[in-house]
């Protein structure tokens, strides 16, 4: 096993991956950046190494500077987190040159799946079922008329080095085609250099259903369940769940098998992520494959039991899996929040800052993954995850009450968080009646725009709450929480009610902020 790791990312999970190394007594390396100096992560790592100013390509994305780090500090293997260098094959091909074991597939198995069309030709040959469509390059606007005709309106453009969204355009008719093919392909060519598009039936109002495999290196594979991944917002997750409300234990075993065929496709090791679209007639189609640990592997820890970092370090030390498919158990769900540094009520436009104040929740069947801590200043250089806040339960309902009680525990006070859209999500007769799709949250959001447009004449207090809420954060910070008894407010609020008047005027103050 390794001695030391160094763990090239920041943030929750590079705090996630400090702990399973502390927990298999493996030393644990970190980086920062010139912002990060007193990020979480360093103050919890056994080592730390500054790589450079704040701007990814001069840190965090710098294969050189890591590897420098890695060869300082003598690390064995480094673990890329997600984002960041995590899925570049260049990285993973410089880590075997330097000697480093990269924790995560190797170059080959993340190239087979970065380029759609080439994953697509792959899977087809493997048997695995596909949205139909073309696994090759539109050549042309003719042949693109061709394909589209016959697999029938409304088609989708993809760019085949995509993925996110990026480069993607849903065409209705074929008045359309032609623009939306050009708009498809200059739009591929800026974000990625790579012009090709292909073409796909477009699934209507999907659900976004994901698989998480692990592989090891003696050719061992399993399947370990299922995540909902369906409530997104411009292409970002914003709420998982495990298992998906609308998969039972046939449909989970099929789309198991065809996970674990995929992995065998591309030659897989370590752990990864097929993802698949669902029809509502609940026909599941591969989509990609993230070749990473995902940001909502929580939910699988939860219901598996397994613990998918420790697993992830068994693999790449050349350990066989410790158990079978026959061993993976599911029990309960599992439900995870992501909370971000945005504020709701500005478009969800980041909101970088010190923050002021922190009460976390914690209790009966929560998880939380934090790379915050009080004082600390939240930098507007990196994607603006805070933390993860996930709620377990012996079934849905529990875990969607536990995660309630447990969003109304916490407080993020100096900066704007969505907290409060997870207590609408959580609290919305679709979302309790499981009536999930991609289409979700946008229409969950302007519904609520409706509403309020609707109720605004009637409803004058609304600057005023606003007004009073910041008076009462101006307190939080000259004061700090002992002068607005906020401390107590939380105490007693665990049923995390709504009484409003009931309340005195600095607890309602103090309620406003953290409701808003
Ligand atoms: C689709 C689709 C409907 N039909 N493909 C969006 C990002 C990407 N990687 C694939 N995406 C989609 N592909 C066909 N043939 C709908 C989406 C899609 C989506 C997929 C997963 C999660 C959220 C989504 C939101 C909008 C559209």
């Amino acid at each position: 096993m390794f001695k030391k790791i160094l763990i090239a990312n920041r943030g929750e999970i590079a705090v996630r991956v400090i702990r399973a190394c502390h927990e298999m007594g493996i030393a644990a390396v970190v980086v920062y950046s010139d912002v990060d100096r007193a990020a979480l992560h360093v103050r919890k790592a056994d080592e730390a190494y500054p790589i450079g100013a704040p701007a990814a390509a001069e840190s965090y994305l710098n294969i050189q500077k890591i590897l420098d780090v890695a060869k300082k500090s003598s690390a064995e293997a480094i673990h890329p987190g997600y984002g960041f260098l995590s899925e570049n094959p260049r990285f993973a091909r410089a880590c075997a040159a330097a000697g480093v074991k990269f924790i995560g597939p190797t170059a080959a198995a993340m190239e087979a799946m970065g380029s759609k069309t080439r994953a697509r030709q792959a899977m087809e040959r493997a048997g695995v079922p596909l949205v139909p469509g073309t696994s090759r390059g539109l050549q042309s606007i003719e042949e693109a008329e061709q394909v589209a005709a016959g697999i029938g309106y409304p088609v989708m453009l993809k760019a085949a080095a995509g993925g996110g969204g990026k480069g993607m355009r849903l065409v209705h008719v074929p008045d359309e085609l032609r623009s939306s093919l050009e708009a498809a392909r200059s739009e591929a060519e800026r974000s990625f250099g790579d012009s090709e598009v292909y073409i796909e039936k477009a699934i209507v109002n999907p659900r976004h259903i994901e698989v998480q495999v692990l592989a090891d290196e003696h050719g061992n594979i399993v399947y370990l369940g299922e995540r909902e991944c369906s409530l997104q917002r411009r292409h970002q997750k914003v709420l998982e769940e495990a298992p998906s409300p609308i998969v039972d234990p046939d449909m989970r075993r099929r789309m198991g098998e065809v996970a674990v065929r995929v992995a065998q496709a591309a030659d897989y090791t370590n752990a990864g992520t097929v993802e698949f679209l669902v029809d509502q007639q609940k026909n599941f189609y591969f989509l990609e494959m993230n070749t990473r640990l995902q940001v909502e592997h929580p939910v699988t820890e939860l219901t598996t039991g397994l613990d998918l970092v420790h697993l992830q370090i068994h693999i790449a030390a050349g350990e066989k899996l410790p158990f079978q498919q026959g061993d993976v158990f599911l029990r309960g769900h599992a439900i995870e929040c992501r909370i971000y540094a945005e504020d709701p009520d500005n478009n969800y436009f980041p909101s970088p800052g010190r923050i002021t104040l922190l009460l976390s929740p914690s209790g009966p069947g929560i998880r939380r993954d934090s790379g915050m801590y009080e004082g600390w200043t939240v930098p507007m250089d990196y994607d603006p995850l805070l933390a993860k806040l996930i709620g377990y339960g012996t079934d849905r309902e529990q875990a969607i009450a536990r995660l309630t009680r447990a969003l109304n525990e916490y407080f993020v006070g100096g900066i704007k968080t969505n907290i409060s859209l997870f207590r609408r999500i959580l609290r919305d007769p679709e979302f309790r009646a499981a009536r999930l799709d991609t289409g979700f949250l946008d229409r969950m959001l302007k519904q609520e725009e409706h509403r309020k447009s609707e109720t605004r004449a009637v409803s004058p207090s609304e600057s005023g709450a606003a007004e009073v809420a910041a008076i009462a954060a101006g307190m939080f910070a000259v004061l700090g929480p002992s002068a607005a008894g906020v401390g107590e407010r939380v105490a007693s609020n665990g049923s995390g009610g709504s009484d409003a008047q009931s309340v005195s005027k600095w607890r309602s103050s103090g309620r406003s902020e953290a409701t808003q």
